[in-house]
This record gives structure tokens, sequence and C-alpha cells, in this order.
């Protein structure tokens, strides 16, 4: 296996553990955590079977505690840490109309003072970034000024970009519609990339590949912000029709790989390049911590397909005008099975051969479904 596989980080996202569905029927599980504190014990089990995860990302209000260091502390003993705070302005009666755009400064305040408060946060919990998606944008033609709504984010943005320390990170996520259906105030990562380039170094764009329209060219957008030098994270996940959230590569695996060829291409897997691979989904009706181990395999898995990929052969072929012999360079490292190789490289590292299996047979499922009775299961906002 590629020396480079070693450097694989994925996050895990806290809200990934609670219940979640559509807006038709959200299903409770047995075994589903009530607390943060138990979303984090049981993002440390992903980590003990994977070896792959060593951070979890926290979404506030949603994981708001009292003392965060203690958190922190948590979180330690389990043996992963915090990771991305995750900011909301989209569960807020005042944010009806917008929160960083709203033409009402006093509205807009109150949104400037929650990414306020989750500096704060940040500087509690050690994390780098500071992650924010704005469901901010109107439904119909004439709603709001589409201008004014960009120079007032511009203007909001600043102000939380001046409050940040030294060593942390604004990360501004894109995502083309929904909730707003007419227009979307950061749609695409044009937008993203000129609203975080007025800003300054420590301002770079999030990919979430469930935030494309049908058709996107993914891997494109990965190599041109990695380009750019503002590629700062992945919320990585798998869509059939909309925003579905799904298990990532579930979908298409092949796009997986696209996009992690890109980020090898790019050196988005060295630690310097800043590049937070994250997992930003939500499990439905299957099992959450199995849901969860299944994603970070898919991402190694695929990652370990993309440096697979003979790079001298590619770029002579590439420049011969050779374009079957290029492509099928590629199709070459896809097709590879890498799973057994992928076994003995975990037994190497004292992993568990089989995550998946070592997983079902810790009884930790079981131990949860017993203890966890009573009290209010986490879930998607809340
Ligand atoms: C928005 O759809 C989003 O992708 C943002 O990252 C939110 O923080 C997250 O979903 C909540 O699941
Ligand atoms: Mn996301």
């Amino acid at each position: 296996m590629h020396a480079l596989l070693d450097e694989l980080r994925i996050e895990l996202p806290s809200w990934a553990f609670g219940n979640s569905g559509t807006r038709f029927k959200v299903f409770g599980t047995p075994g589903t955590p009530r607390t943060v504190w138990e979303k984090i014990a049981d993002a440390a089990t992903v980590h003990r079977v994977t070896g792959l995860a060593p951070t979890v990302a926290l979404h506030i209000p949603w994981d708001r505690v009292d003392d965060y260091a203690a958190l922190a502390a948590h979180a330690r003993e389990h043996g992963v840490a915090l990771g991305t705070i995750n900011s909301n302005t989209f569960q807020d009666d005042a944010y009806k109309f917008g929160s960083l755009t709203h033409v009402d400064a006093t509205v807009r305040q109150k949104a400037i003072d929650h990414h306020l408060d989750c500096i704060e946060v940040m500087h509690q919990t050690g994390s780098r970034d500071l992650k924010i998606w704005l469901a901010d944008g109107t439904n119909y033609p004439g709603q709001g000024d589409i201008r004014g709504r960009q120079d007032r984010l511009a203007a909001s943005l600043a102000t939380i970009y001046r409050h940040l320390g030294e060593d942390q990170r604004m990360v501004l996520e894109y995502k083309f519609f929904e909730p707003a259906m007419y227009m979307t105030d950061v749609p695409d990562w044009g937008t993203a990339y000129a609203q975080v380039s007025a800003l300054g170094e420590r301002a770079v764009v999030c990919l979430d590949t469930g935030h494309h329209a049908p058709g996107t060219n993914i891997e494109f957008i990965v190599a041109q912000l990695l380009r750019l030098g503002k590629l700062g994270s992945f919320d990585f996940n798998s869509r059939f029709y909309a925003d579905d959230d799904l298990i990532v590569g579930a979908a298409d695996p092949f796009q997986l790989f696209r996009i992690m060829f890109e980020v090898v291409r790019g050196g988005g897997l060295d630690a310097r390049s800043g590049v937070a691979l994250m997992l930003d989904q939500c499990h439905n009706v299957e099992a959450k911590i199995p849901g969860q181990i299944r994603s970070v395999l898919n991402v190694l898995e695929m990652t370990a397909r993309a440096l697979l990929v003979d790079v001298d052969g590619l770029v002579a072929a590439q420049e011969a005008g050779d374009v079957l012999g290029a492509n099928g360079i590629v199709m070459d490292a896809f097709y590879t099975d890498v799973r057994p190789a992928l076994a003995q490289w975990r037994t190497e590292r004292g992993l568990p051969a089989d995550p998946m299996r070592a997983f079902a047979e810790s009884g930790y499922q079981q131990a949860i479904d017993a203890e966890r009775v009573g009290g209010t299961q986490s879930s998607w906002g809340a």
C-alpha cells in the first residue's frame, strides 16, 4: 500500500450518531445517544476499529454543553479529539428571511454573535475550523435583492473573520438549493471562493459532495480549489437525487475514486495542505455506528485505489495524446480490488482486518441498547 495512506484522517460528524430522517418521519433506534457525551463514545468506537477517525465535529447548538474543556477531556479519554465546530443559523425563528444576509442589522448581529460564541467554543475545545453553512436565500424572484444580500454577507463574514484566533480558520460551505428554492446566497464554489478570497488566507471553502446539481463534475471543483489553495474541507456523503446525505461512495464509488484521485494529485492528503476530510451524513434506516464504519472504509478504499494510478505512465500517455491509454491507466486503478491488501495493511497496524465484523463481535451495540433506556434520543436538530 502507498505510504500516503498512513496520512488519511477522516473526521466524523456527531450528528451521524443521532436519529435522523426525512420531513415525513424520523425513526428511533435502540442505543441512540441521548447526549453529546454518548455521541462521542460512539464515534470513538469507529476510530477504535478503523484507526482512521481520530476527530469528531460538533454542531452548535445541537451539542451545546456547559463545559467544553470537560467535553474535550472526555473525548481524549475515549481516544479521540474534538474537531470542526459547525455553526447553525437555520433553526431560529429570527432567521426566517436570512441570517448573515438579513436586511435587519439586529438579526445580522444575532447571527454574528452566534459565530463569536462558536469561536469561544473553539478556544475551549482546541478546534481549528469554524464551518459555516447558511440556509439564507429566497423562494421567489423579487423577494430579495441578490446583490445587497451578497454585500451584507461579505460584511458579516468579515466581522466574524476578524475575531478568529491566529490558528483558526473559517470554512464556508456552499449548497445550490434547499431550503431556499429560488436563490441561495452561497450556492456554488465560485461564490464561496469569491467571499472567502476577500477575507484572507485563513478563510477557505468546504465542498459537500451532495451539494451540486446532477451531472456536476465535482472532481474538477476539487482540482480547481486545490490549485487556488482554497480547498479547506470536504463534507462527504452521496446522493441519488438531492442532498440525500447517504453513505459516501454508496451511490457512485467511481465518483468518490475520481474525487480522491484529484485530492491526491493536488497534494490534499498531505497534512500541511490543511484539507480536512469529513463526513456529513445521516443514517436514517441503517445502523449508525456500522454506517459510519462503512463510510470511513469507503473513503479508505477509494483513496487506496486512487493511489494506485500510475502517474508517470498517465502523464506520458496524456502528453502523447494517447486518449485510450490514459483512460486505461485510470480505469485499471479503479478496477483493482484493494480489499485484501487493506486487510493486511490494517493487521500490520494492529487494527482488526475486518472492522465491520470486529464491531459486530465487540458487543458494543448490545451494551448501548441495554444501557441507553429512557431519556430523549438525540436527533438532527436537537
Ligand atoms: C447543509 O445541508 C449541511 O450540509 C451543512 O453542512 C449542515 O451543517 C449539515 O448539513 C447538517 O447536517
Ligand atoms: Mn454539509
